[in-house]
């Protein structure tokens, strides 16, 4: 690697194709603190921003913090908060240094540093990309009040562990000053994910006091958005070529796809930047948009990832690169489609047209592993509740229902390096593969809450159990073939 490390004066000496900043980031102030620092915020949402402050409204940089890892602010502090994103189309590689973060924070290790920049006036936006599970829901989706981190947050409300704790916290001592509450914009892969936060919000500041739990409830907005671009985990073989582009050393660049959509709920009572400038899509409800996303983009994902698993290929490229892979996810979109009751003014065939393409961007090296990542969370919304809604009405549902004995059956084979779940732990994963089908379906979906209370509960896990035998009878290709030459 190069010695010298990307950083302000190394702008001036990058090669001519690398984008940069050309603002003053010395005259940007920090508007927005963003809890969860991981690639996809940086290939997103701070890319986003990035080009707001370029157009001239520097009022809204932003801080981002880490809640546990230091890893990003070892790697970005050095560079004073600069990194490259690379926009990967086949052999095209476009480079660009990003500005818009003017400060990377641990939580964990100076947890007063970031409540004060939380209670900041000049903060008027909090965004998060926290993950699935980091919202902390028990199996009924209310808050997990015996969560040991909310116990402790609650415990003591000055050093907070959790994002509910900084929230909350942060917003106390805002009202306390009279400091107008910041809007709280949740950017994660859930359903209504503003709606879902400000609920978790609310259950947690109950637990401190009714008056702040009213509070939260009637004073802070928490639009829901839909966020929309391929980041897959960054390799030393991207840091590498990235590195010896650009001339100087960048310790955390990332790698993403051109393309990137976000749809935002209009709720800014503090403000927001002139986002429908830069790409940016402000609606009323965004609903029909997360649907339409969460079920034919993330819900074909998790199949890929799990049948790619099963059929030993490593990313999704490769798996989609797979005829019977790749018929198996044009027939899950023919389901899919007809669930997404309120999108047909967005086009979903046109959508799922360009998702082919995306998904077979060889450039970008998705791993199956990373996408297989707590399908616990990730499932309900992506596959479950529409597979529901076809048991519901009569439709067959064999496709979706391989996605879920692909599951069960990758998460009982122990090989698969780095594919983890929050449900480790509650049971032995090897121990699957030697249950019978029921039992193994029924051990997973209990402790995942899946379909829990839905009146084709039952249905579906034994719909589920005869596919997951039907796989171990059979290998997955001969179900491929047969799902794919049924209609
Ligand atoms: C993926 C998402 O890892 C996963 O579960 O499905 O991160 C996906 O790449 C993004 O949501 C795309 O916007």
């Amino acid at each position: 690697m190069n010695i010298v490390r990307l950083g302000p004066e190394a702008l001036a000496t990058l090669p001519a194709d690398v984008l940069r900043p050309t603002y003053d980031r010395r005259g940007v102030t920090a508007g927005i603190v963003h809890l969860g620092a991981g690639a996809f915020h940086r290939a997103h949402q701070a890319v986003f921003i990035d080009d707001c402050i370029a157009a001239g409204d520097a009022g809204w940089g932003i801080v981002a913090a880490s809640l546990r890892s230091p890893d990003t602010g070892d790697a970005l502090k050095p560079q004073r908060g600069l990194y490259t994103v690379a926009e990967r189309d086949g052999a095209n590689e476009m480079l660009r240094v990003v500005g818009s973060v003017l400060d990377v924070l641990t939580a964990s290790q100076a947890p007063d540093a970031l409540l004060a920049r939380m209670v900041d006036p000049r903060t008027r936006l909090v965004t998060l990309t926290i993950t699935e599970k980091a919202y902390l829901r028990d199996a009924n989706g209310d808050l997990d009040t015996a969560h040991p981190d909310i116990l402790s947050d609650v415990a003591t409300p000055g050093r907070p562990r959790t994002a509910h704790g900084f929230l909350v916290e942060a917003l106390a001592r805002r009202w306390k000053s009279g400091i107008a509450p910041f809007t709280v914009l949740s950017c994660d892969n859930l359903p209504a994910n503003g709606r879902v936060l400000h609920r978790l919000l609310i259950e947690f500041a109950r637990l401190r006091s009714v008056d702040l739990a009213d509070y939260i409830e009637k004073d802070v907005a928490c639009p829901s958005c839909m966020v929309d671009r391929i980041v897959p985990a960054t390799t030393d073989a991207d840091r590498a070529r990235i590195s010896a582009r650009l001339g100087v050393a960048d310790a955390w660049p990332l790698v993403t796809e051109l393309f990137r959509q976000w749809v935002i709920e209009d709720h800014f009572p503090l403000g927001r930047p002139d986002w429908e400038r830069f790409g940016v899509t402000m609606v009323d409800d965004v609903a029909p948009y997360e649907t339409m996303k969460l079920r034919l983009l993330n819900g074909a994902h998790s199949a890929i990832a799990y049948l790619g698993l099963l059929c030993g290929k490593a990313t999704v490229a490769d798996a989609f690169a797979d005829p019977s892979i790749q018929g198996f996810i044009q027939g899950l979109w023919t389901d899919l489609v007809p669930t997404l009751e309120s999108a047909d003014a967005l086009g979903p065939e046109d959508y799922t047209r360009k998702l082919a393409a995306r998904f077979a961007n060889t450039a970008l090296k998705h791993r199956t592993a990373q996408i297989a990542n707590d399908g616990s969370q990730k499932l309900p919304q992506r596959i479950v509740a529409a597979t529901l809604q076809r048991l519901a009405a009569g439709k067959v549902c064999g496709r979706l229902a391989l996605v879920l004995a692909a599951w069960v059956e990758a998460l009982g084979s122990s090989d698969v390096e780095g594919f983890t779940d929050p449900l480790d732990g509650r049971f032995r994963r090897e121990s699957l593969s030697e249950m019978p089908p029921q039992a193994a379906v029924e051990l997973v979906f209990d402790a995942a809450g899946i379909a829990r209370g839905a009146a084709e509960k039952g249905h579906l896990i034994d719909m589920v159990a005869c596919t997951l035998q039907q796989l171990r009878a059979e290998g997955v290709y001969a179900l491929l073939l047969r799902l794919n030459n049924e209609d």
